[in-house]
């Protein structure tokens, strides 16, 4: 599988994970946080940038002034993709939990949202899959949208500020089927009522997926009016050259069988 993972620098951090780092790392140094991705084309709709709040992350060197906050597996893959300076190794300066993170404000290349996002709670992000930090685009991702629809609704309860999860959806791929705002369309459709609808979500995000990418046209950023196919790699190619993100692939997961 191979994923786009987007480099989201540190603006300003949550208290908590400032407290996690501190005189662990140069002083000026930077640090990102590094989802991963098959949709390069939607980070113009980025509102957020989720992690597990129950899971452990680790600050990995990059190099001496750049460290990525991403699971030990995801480092462990970056480590012979010639990702960090030292081929084949990791150096951890620190773990981190992911709820001390949440409420961290992050810049995310491409999004309407200049001003930067707030890291917030997903109950379920993956500790097994990219880096298991996720970049939120509730406009194209049917789990996204659930997730901050949930977290608006529960601000206290999730420990947040409730506008961190109310930064305006703008509508960044037309579709023929599902309009511009395709996620809220399909949660409304298949009557999502919460991320734990996980079913439904599942189908939600495969017809957002297929309608994306086979009719979906461009509709803000430099390759406006474009189809997404052909906008897709540009969109790509573009956030890498800018040294914004980089390609990660994921090992195949081996299927367990007796005979081979
Ligand atoms: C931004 C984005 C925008 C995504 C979109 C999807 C969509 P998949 O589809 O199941 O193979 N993701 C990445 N890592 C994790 C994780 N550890 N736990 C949970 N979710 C994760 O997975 C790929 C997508 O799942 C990734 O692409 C990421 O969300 C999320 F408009 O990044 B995506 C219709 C989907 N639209």
């Amino acid at each position: 599988q191979e994923y786009t993972a987007l480099k989201l620098k540190v603006l300003e951090w949550a208290p908590k994970a400032a407290e996690a780092i501190k005189g662990k790392i140069p002083e000026g140094a930077n640090v990102f946080l590094v989802p991963a991705t098959l949709r390069p084309e939607t980070m113009y709709g980025q509102t957020c940038c989720f992690v597990g709040p129950k899971l452990t992350y680790g600050l990995f060197k990059v190099d001496e002034n750049n460290y990525f906050v991403i699971t030990e597996r995801a480092a462990r893959n970056m480590a012979y993709q010639g990702i960090f300076a030292k081929e084949g190794s990791i150096e951890k300066a620190a773990d981190i939990l992911g709820s001390d993170i949440v409420g961290t404000l992050v810049n995310a290349p491409l999004s309407l949202h200049k001003e930067g996002v707030r890291v917030l709670p997903m109950e379920t992000v993956l500790p097994t899959k990219g880096t298991g930090v996720v970049t939120s685009v509730p406009s194209d991702s049917p789990d996204d949208f659930a997730t901050v629809t949930e977290l608006a609704k529960k601000a206290d309860y999730y420990g947040i500020q409730k506008e961190w999860a109310e930064l305006e959806i703008f509508p960044i791929i037309e579709t023929p089927s599902y309009g511009d705002l395709c996620a809220p369309f399909l949660v409304k459709k298949l009557k999502i009522a919460s991320p734990k609808d996980t079913k439904q979500l599942e189908e939600a995000k495969e017809l957002a997926y297929k309608e994306g990418f086979y009719q979906g046209i461009l509709k803000v950023g430099d390759f406006k009016g474009e189809k997404v196919e052909i906008a897709k790699p540009k969109v790509r190619s573009q956030l890498i050259e800018a040294g914004e993100a980089f390609a990660y692939s994921e090992p195949e997961r081996k299927v367990v069988s007796r005979s081979g």
